[in-house]
């Protein structure tokens, strides 16, 4: 039977006439609840969007090398945790308010973090506990016992394996994938990590393998291993999955984001905003880490998110209706630093705060349509705190209007919506209004509401009548949740950048704010040096700024500079423009053909330990990332040696800076830099900013 728009009326009057109930039960038979529409999620993916927030631990090899991806080779004697402490990770998490977390069980270098039968690359041959201990297993417990759902990462790219890219390898991978299904408890989310970049180590053959990544590792085959011993377990991964990248690592949804996929190529921007009557429910997930990096790095221990900046990303994930997966880095000691478990305390706090009451409880709640005039329907269902309860209309309303009448005039400046999602996604644009001097007020006006829609205003209103208006749908309305906020005031901390001519400036999101800094390492206050304009900062030196609206710890930015800029010139190019490069201004790039190359001259020999590389933060079109480089040095008065080589790690998802060091400091005062390939399929390549390390 074709499935015509009659023919659905006509099933759903069949489902009406017969009873749900048992014949004598005493009351009127329910009206039938409104047919979902479109993709729905399976119960899976229900339990999924319930959970909302929850935390990504990166810790391995990596996080002892200074990398972002091993290349397979690295001794399992380095990894050595001096302090690990699985409750004190699992309650930095928790403070937060996150609800689960997702252990890097194995990463793209191949080292295992629990004992496999199937490698010696794991911490078996570390000195972490003699060689007899399971991070898996102290994360899982961990987080049993403080009540958090947990998941696994499992990088099907393994640059260890001598195997990888060939069959072999792929039953080492499904056995992998085994032990951890099996030993360690329910686990809420798989994550199969698509990167793949190329070259490694694989077993000392030292070369890249480029592999056909669906038809490599059969998806399908691969998810049945976990459809039949997790069956609860949502996969992230690739077309056909459960849930989907979101198309960036900074941290936000598209707006509108839909839950619905359709099931074509893929694309950037499909994932980031989904796609509306897609024919598949697989919402976004938005990965980001606390820090630039999913490693932790010493050197990025003054770059952790502030809170405001993390309420942001929940603001643009949560409140799009995708999930929020936030990282965090344990460093050497396995343990969570106390800069960053302070933000999550902190963020925590400023999240119960704005969630932790809801202005609109106690209103009344009137609609201009409600589903058979049932009451089981009515408005007040979005003010019954139960998600298993909506508002609706009758199946052929499209657009309808939903008004809180609160007890007293409220002031609030954060909305949230909810559909009952069994239903699908069934708005496709709303409004909302305020009373003000006897009239309405629209104050936001967005598509899409899905498992979750909140609207952040500019400014707080005050009003005693607040509306929703449902300016379009697919079909009628199914409401659950409508709800009003307040945000406590968030203090941010100042930004603090340098300009072309090395001097440095603070600038804060308060205006009129008064920025206090200092240059000693002390924490600044009042009476610290007042910000007026631009000043120098000698090179290697540290500044500390404070934007005293309010004086709180975590407030306190802090930043350490390497060499300024000021004196370097670009000696040669094979592209024009590459001052952009040095111009300290991320928005200005430098582009070249693919395997560019450049010289830059530092004025004054130094000696290098590395260089960076800031990829462009938006690539122009027909431009791809820098996926590798070479790297010569050279002294005042010597040849070209060459200083490093390799592919960069993670550029093409995530444009934080990248950090290249050499094997060991070298005098020099000329680089010489060759960009060898460009990401994305392009012949042209852009990036935005270059510098050398001296530490
Ligand atoms: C990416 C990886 O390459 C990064 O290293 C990190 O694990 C991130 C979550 O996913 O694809």
């Amino acid at each position: 039977m074709k499935l015509s728009r009659r023919n659905l009326l006509g099933l759903a009057a069949t489902t009406l006439a017969v009873p749900r109930l048992p014949a004598l039960a005493a009351g009127p038979i329910p009206l039938a609840p409104p047919r979902p529409h479109g993709a729905v999620p399976s119960a899976r993916q229900l339990r999924w969007h319930a959970l909302e927030r929850y935390a990504f631990v990166h810790f391995s090899i990596n996080t002892f090398t200074d990398r972002e991806w091993g290349y397979g080779d690295e001794s399992p004697a380095l990894f050595d945790p001096s302090d690990f402490d699985a409750d004190q990770i699992v309650a930095s998490a928790r403070a937060a308010g996150l609800r689960g977390l997702i252990l890097t069980a194995k990463h793209h270098d191949g080292f295992c973090l629990w004992p496999s039968a199937h490698t010696a690359h794991s911490v078996r041959r570390s000195p972490w506990r003699g060689g007899r201990g399971d991070m898996v297993r102290e994360v899982s417990d961990a987080c049993r016992r403080q009540d958090l759902a947990f998941g696994v990462y499992l990088s099907p790219w393994d640059r260890n394996h001598a195997e990888y890219g060939r069959p072999a390898y792929l039953a080492y991978f499904r056995a992998q994938l085994r032990e951890l299904l099996t030993n360690y408890g329910p686990l809420f989310e798989i994550w199969f990590d698509g990167a793949n970049g190329g070259d490694g180590y694989y077993g000392g053959a030292r070369e890249t393998r480029q592999i056909d990544a669906p038809r490599y590792y059969d998806w399908p085959a691969t998810w049945q291993l976990v459809r039949e011993l997790q069956p609860d377990a949502a996969i992230w991964g690739q077309r056909g999955s459960d849930l989907r990248w979101v198309g960036n690592e900074d941290g936000h949804a598209g707006d509108p984001c839909w839950a619905a996929m359709d099931s074509g190529a893929f694309s950037i921007e499909k994932n980031h905003g989904g796609v509306r009557g897609g024919e598949v429910w697989r919402p976004a997930e938005v990965d980001v880490s606390i820090r630039p990096g999913w490693f932790w790095h010493a050197r990025e221990d003054d770059q952790v998110k502030t809170v405001g900046r993390l309420m942001r990303i929940e603001f643009e994930s949560v409140g799009r209706g995708a999930g929020l997966l936030l990282n965090l880095a344990p460093d050497r000691r396995g343990r969570i630093p106390e800069r960053d478990a302070q933000v999550l305390r902190e963020w925590g706090e400023a999240h119960a705060a704005t969630f932790g009451r809801d202005l609109a409880r106690g209103a009344r709640a009137r609609a201009s349509q409600v589903r058979g005039n049932a009451a089981a329907y009515g408005a007040g269902r979005v003010l019954d705190g139960r998600g298993d309860t909506y508002w609706s209309c009758d199946d052929a309303v499209r657009e309808a209007e939903l008004m809180l009448t609160l007890p007293r005039p409220a002031t609030f400046d954060v909305i949230r919506l909810r559909e009952y999602l069994p239903l699908g996604q069934r708005v496709t644009t709303f409004a909302l209004d305020v009373e003000e001097r006897g009239g309405w007020r629209e104050i936001a006006r967005h598509q899409a509401i899905g498992s979750q829609r909140l609207v952040r205003l500019a400014a707080p209103v005050t009003t005693r009548r607040v509306r929703l208006r449902i300016v379009e749908a697919e079909a009628c309305p199914a409401i659950s949740e409508f709800a009003l906020f307040r945000q406590p005031e968030l203090l941010e901390p100042p930004t603090i950048a340098r300009n072309a001519a090395g001097q440095v400036s603070l600038a804060s999101e308060w205006p009129g704010a008064a920025i206090h800094y200092s240059l000693d390492g002390s924490t600044p206050g009042a009476g610290s040096p007042r910000y007026a304009a631009p000043f120098a900062l000698p090179d290697g030196g540290t500044v500390k700024a404070v934007c005293l609206r309010r004086t709180k710890a975590s407030a306190v930015a802090s930043r350490s500079f390497d060499l300024a800029k000021a004196g370097w010139r670009i000696a040669a190019a094979s592209a024009p423009g590459a001052e952009a490069l040095l111009d300290e201004d991320p928005a200005t790039l430098w582009r070249c053909p693919a395997g560019g190359e450049l010289t830059l001259d530092l004025g004054a020999e130094h000696a290098l330990t590395g260089f960076t590389l800031l990829p462009a933060a938006h690539l122009p079109a027909g431009h791809g990332a820098p996926l590798a480089y070479a790297c010569h040095a050279r002294r005042d008065d010597g040849d070209w040696q060459p200083a490093a080589q390799g592919e960069f790690a993670n550029i093409e998802a995530n444009a934080a800076v990248q950090t290249i060091r050499f094997d060991a400091a070298r005098p020099a005062r000329y680089l010489r830099l060759a960009l060898t390939r460009a990401g994305g399929g392009q012949e042209r390549i852009a990036c935005a900013e270059l510098g050398v390390l001296t530490r």
